[in-house]
C-alpha cells in the first residue's frame, strides 16, 4: 500500500515544496511591497496629495520653466533647509534632494543656492535621494546682511507675495524696526503686511495710541491688531489673506509668528514657547525656516526671529519707504545733499517744521548709512575677486609661457 502511494506522496510533497517556495516569493514581494507603501505614505502623505497651483505655481513660473528648458525635469518647491539638504514639495509628495556638483562649483555665493519658497527642477531616484539641477528664477526675494559676516546677504525667503511684519504690542512694538522691515520688504518686490499681536495684553487705549503712532509716519500700509490668545481681530486678519499666495512670516522672537499659523491651521503645526522670565525675551524656538500649505489653500513661511535685520537695500527700498524725503530731497539747493547740514535743503526744513517726523528722518540717515557702508563693502569685495581672477589668468599664461 505505502508502496502504492509514495509516487502520490513524492508529487505531493514536491508540490507543497515548490507552493510553500512560491509562497515565500510572494510573501517577500508583498512585505517589501507594504513597507515601501508605508514609506511613501508616510512621508508623502499620499492623502495630502496637492496640484503644483496649490502651494503657490502659477502662469508666471510656467513660463520660466519652458524658458529654461526645464519641461522635461520634475518641478517642485523647497518648503525647507537643512544644510545644504532640502525638502522638496512636488506633486507627488515631498522628497529629500541635494544640488548637483555643477549647479554648487558655478555658485558665486549663498544667493545662487537654492532657498525656501524657491521653485526648482529636480530629478528624483528615490524617496531620499533627489537632485536639484536649477532654481527657478526668483519673482520675489527677501534678504538681509547675514549676521557677523560683513558683506554677506542672506536669503530670508523667495517666491514671495506678502510679507507679515510682526510685532507684539506689550513690548516688542518699535516704529524704527518697522521702517527697517517696510525697506526690506519694499526692496524684495513684496507687499507689507503689519500684524500687532498681543492686544490682550495691553488696554484699548494704548492699542490706539500705537495704531495712530504708526499711520503717522507710515502711510498706505494696512495694519492689523490681533490676539492670539482671545482671537481678537482675526476676522478682519483672514479676510484679507488670499488663497495660493505665499506669505512669509517676519519678526523677533516670541512675537507669535508661530503661534498665529497654528491658529490660521487649526493645527499644531509649529512648535511655540513661552517668553523667558529673565530676559522677558523669546527663546528662538523656531530654529528652521519652513513653508506650510494651510488646507484653506494659503502658504505661509514660518521664520525663525530675527535679532538683526542689517539692510542690504540696493533696489528703491528706501525710496519706498521715506518716499515723502525722497520727494522733498529734490528741493535740496545741492544735488548730492546729505541732507544732514547743508544750506538750503528741503528735508532739514520740513523736518525744523515738523512736517516730517524727526525720528523717521533720523531712521532714515541711518539706514542710508548702512546701506551706503553695505554697498561699498561689496564693491570692494568684487574688486578683490576681479583682481584674483587676473592674477590667476596671469598666472596661467606664465605656466604655459615656461612650459612651452
Ligand atoms: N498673551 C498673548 N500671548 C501670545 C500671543 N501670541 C503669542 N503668544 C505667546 O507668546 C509666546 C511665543 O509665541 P511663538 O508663537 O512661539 O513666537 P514666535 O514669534 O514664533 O517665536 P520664535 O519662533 O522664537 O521666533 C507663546 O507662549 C505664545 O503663547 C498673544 O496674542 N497674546
Ligand atoms: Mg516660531
Ligand atoms: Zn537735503
Amino acid at each position: 500500500m505505502i508502496s502504492l502511494l509514495h509516487p502520490i506522496l513524492k508529487y505531493n510533497s514536491k508540490t507543497i515544496q515548490f507552493i510553500g517556495s512560491y509562497m515565500n516569493v510572494i510573501n517577500f514581494v508583498f512585505t517589501k511591497l507594504v513597507y515601501l507603501l508605508c514609506k511613501v505614505g508616510v512621508k508623502n502623505n499620499i492623502a495630502e496629495i496637492m496640484k503644483l497651483e496649490d502651494f503657490g505655481y502659477n502662469d508666471k513660473f510656467q513660463k520660466l520653466r519652458v524658458e529654461n528648458n526645464l519641461s522635461d525635469f520634475e518641478i517642485g518647491r523647497v518648503i525647507a533647509e537643512h544644510k545644504e539638504r532640502y525638502i522638496v514639495k512636488t506633486e507627488n509628495g515631498d522628497y529629500e534632494a541635494e544640488i548637483t556638483g555643477n549647479l554648487r562649483f558655478s555658485a558665486n555665493s549663498r544667493i545662487d543656492f537654492p532657498a525656501v519658497g524657491d521653485w526648482v527642477a529636480l530629478t528624483i531616484y528615490d524617496i531620499d535621494f533627489s537632485v536639484i539641477h536649477k532654481t527657478l528664477p526668483r519673482i520675489s526675494m527677501i534678504t538681509r546682511q547675514a549676521v557677523g559676516q560683513i558683506g554677506e546677504v542672506q536669503i530670508i525667503a523667495t517666491n514671495i507675495d506678502y510679507a507679515f511684519i510682526i510685532q507684539a504690542l506689550d513690548r516688542d512694538f518699535n516704529i524704527n524696526r518697522l521702517e527697517r522691515y517696510l525697506t526690506i520688504c519694499y526692496s524684495s518686490k513684496v507687499k507689507p503686511i503689519i500684524v500687532l499681536t498681543k492686544t490682550d495684553l495691553i488696554n484699548e487705549q494704548k492699542k490706539a495710541e500705537i495704531i495712530h503712532s504708526i499711520k503717522q509716519r507710515i502711510k498706505d500700509i494696512e495694519v492689523f491688531a490681533i490676539s492670539n490668545e482671545t482671537h481678537d481681530g482675526y476676522e478682519a486678519l483672514k479676510m484679507t489673506i488670499e488663497k495660493g499666495k505665499t506669505y512669509c512670516m517676519l519678526g523677533s522672537s516670541g512675537v507669535g509668528k508661530s503661534t498665529l499659523l497654528n491658529n490660521l491651521s487649526g493645527k499644531t503645526l509649529m512648535r511655540t514657547d513661552s517668553i523667558s522670565l529673565s530676559t522677558n525675551k523669546g527663546k528662538h524656538i523656531t530654529s528652521h525656516r519652513e513653508l506650510i500649505v494651510l488646507e484653506c489653500g494659503v502658504i505661509i513661511i514660518d521664520n525663525p526671529g530675527m535679532r538683526e535685520v542689517g539692510i542690504t537695500d540696493t533696489s528703491g527700498g528706501l525710496e519706498t519707504t521715506f518716499d515723502r524725503i525722497i520727494r522733498l530731497s529734490l528741493n535740496c539747493k545741492y544735488k548730492d545733499c546729505t541732507h544732514t547740514n547743508e544750506i538750503g535743503c528741503s528735508v532739514i526744513e520740513a523736518v525744523e517744521k515738523g512736517e516730517i517726523d524727526k525720528k523717521s528722518y533720523e531712521n532714515y540717515l541711518k539706514m542710508d548709512r548702512e546701506k551706503a557702508h553695505f554697498e561699498s563693502t561689496i564693491e570692494e569685495r568684487r574688486k578683490k575677486e576681479k583682481e584674483f581672477g587676473k592674477m590667476i589668468k596671469n598666472y596661467k599664461k606664465d605656466m604655459k609661457k615656461n612650459k612651452f
